[in-house]
């Protein structure tokens, strides 16, 4: 049985999940505006993949019968004004993920809860791909710079990333 403290923080980064999923549809939503249809499409899949991420911490609450607590979610940013502003948010929300993570992984040490422990462990090495994921399309869009053949064709090559399910049972 997990102890109140850490089904509190489970609930939450359930909550920051569900943000970030929300966070990257808006994303997806403005480069659908500009006709970026590449970034579009590599941010909607982020968004599926943040929601597989929250339903995860779900599907892990629901396992140690523990109390489930879909709390609000805020409204998250919908304009921007550069094509990498969008990805320097990105990355910054995803080290603000990492050190969420980290944070909860030091919380089950503190509590000797082994279970949560080792489930949090998936999202450990998750993290380390995001960012590495993020900090790559960045330096693209460094070498790019106001290069607009460059920039057609990385959202070509964006517009080939493929939706991958990833185990949401614990
Ligand atoms: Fe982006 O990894 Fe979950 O939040």
């Amino acid at each position: 049985m997990l102890k109140e403290e850490m089904v509190a923080a489970l609930n939450i980064q359930m909550r920051e999940e569900f943000y970030s999923s929300y966070l990257y549809l808006s994303m997806s939503g403005y480069f659908e505006q500009k006709g970026l249809k590449g970034f579009a499409n590599w941010m909607f899949i982020q968004y599926k993949e943040e929601t597989d991420h929250a339903v995860k911490f779900f599907n892990y609450l629901k396992s140690q019968s523990a109390d489930i607590k879909l709390e609000a979610i805020k409204e998250p940013k919908h304009e921007w004004n550069s094509i990498p502003e969008v990805f320097h948010d990105t990355l910054k929300h995803e080290q603000y993920i990492t050190s969420c993570i980290n944070n909860l992984t030091d919380l089950a040490e503190k509590l000797k809860d082994r279970a949560t422990y080792n489930f949090l462990q998936w999202f450990v090495d998750e993290q380390v791909e995001e960012e590495e994921n993020v900090r790559d399309i960045i330096d693209q869009l460094n070498l790019i710079g106001d290069n607009k053949s460059a920039l057609f064709l990385l959202d070509k090559d964006l517009s080939q990333r493929v939706y991958t399910p990833i185990n949401q049972a614990v």
